[in-house]
């Protein structure tokens, strides 16, 4: 039985509630350049334009058929199910985990409805939409609210908070992300370190020089209710034949 976990989500999890992921196909990426929507320095050159981006997101949350999946409510059982510690980082700024229920979580690259002072950096509720309306009430004069995410060259939140779960936790899985993204991609460096079992699940085959010990290969909708069922059942992923192909580091391969 596990004593802690750690679990890590990307883009993958949201993909089959409608949300497009960044670098796969018709990705977010394919039609927005990352320099002008994901970094400080655009949005200093075109905040109207990055306030657009966001609003378009947020509008899509808002649309009623974007709703949390199978995989978003497999993580509230473990949650409510599992006896020991468990922390779930998601890198999505969107909100479909806590609509599915989960509560030990957290948005490690912020969080769409929430905007940030850039002065202070105080945190407030977004009301409705961005624009340059909404200002602050911490500051004198009242700045210009930015979206509460983090761009490329910004330190992700709660990085210290998450160093002493992979510190500590004896499984670290992570679900539908690319691993491209660091410091996020190097956490299954550090729950190796530790002695963790690693597994990722992905819609994507593995990775020949993947860090993980092991993978699942499917949608996260569908394979992640029977990984949570075999965990809540005591066992250990390194129990799963079918399921999970033993991946290169579990076989001594390399
Ligand atoms: C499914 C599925 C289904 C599909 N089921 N799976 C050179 C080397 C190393 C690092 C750097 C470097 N140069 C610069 C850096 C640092 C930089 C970085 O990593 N750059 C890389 C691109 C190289 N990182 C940063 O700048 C970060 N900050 C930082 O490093 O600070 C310094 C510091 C750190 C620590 C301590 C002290 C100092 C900040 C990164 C911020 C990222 N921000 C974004 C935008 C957020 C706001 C927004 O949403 O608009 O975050 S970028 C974007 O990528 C977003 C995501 O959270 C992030 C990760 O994407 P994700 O989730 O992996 O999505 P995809 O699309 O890539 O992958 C989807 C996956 O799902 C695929 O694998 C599919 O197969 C799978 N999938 N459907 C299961 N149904």
């Amino acid at each position: 039985m596990y004593q802690q976990i750690v679990i890590l989500t990307g883009a993958g999890i949201s993909a089959e509630s409608g949300i497009n992921t960044f670098r796969d196909q018709d990705g977010l990426w394919e039609e927005h350049k990352i320099e002008d929507v994901a970094t400080p320095e655009g949005y200093a050159r075109n905040p109207v334009m990055v306030e657009a981006f966001y609003n378009a997101r947020i509008a899509q949350l808002h649309d009623g058929k974007v709703t949390p999946n199978k995989g978003h409510h497999a993580l509230v059982k473990l949650e409510q199910e599992f006896n020991g510690e468990l922390l779930i980082v998601t890198q999505n700024i969107d909100d479909l985990h806590e609509r599915a229920g989960s509560r030990r979580l957290l948005h490690m690259h912020g969080e769409l409805f929430k905007s940030r002072c850039p002065q202070s950096q105080q945190t407030f509720m977004l009301q409705d939409t961005f624009g340059p309306e909404h200002t602050c009430t911490c500051c004198i004069p009242a700045q210009r609210l930015r979206p509460h995410v983090v761009w490329f060259g910004e330190i992700p939140i709660g990085l210290d908070r998450i160093q002493d779960a992979l510190d500590s936790c004896d499984l670290f899985i992570a679900i539908g992300t690319s691993g491209t993204v660091y410091p996020a991609a190097g956490f299954v460096d550090t729950a190796n370190y530790h002695g963790a079992q690693t597994i990722e699940v992905n819609l994507a085959e593995a990775d020949r020089h993947s860090k993980f010990q092991y993978h699942v290969q499917g949608k996260a909708s569908q394979r992640l209710p029977d990984l949570v069922n075999h965990i809540l059942q005591g066992r250990k992923v390194s129990d799963l034949s079918c399921a999970v192909t033993d991946n290169l580091i579990g076989k001594g391969d390399i």
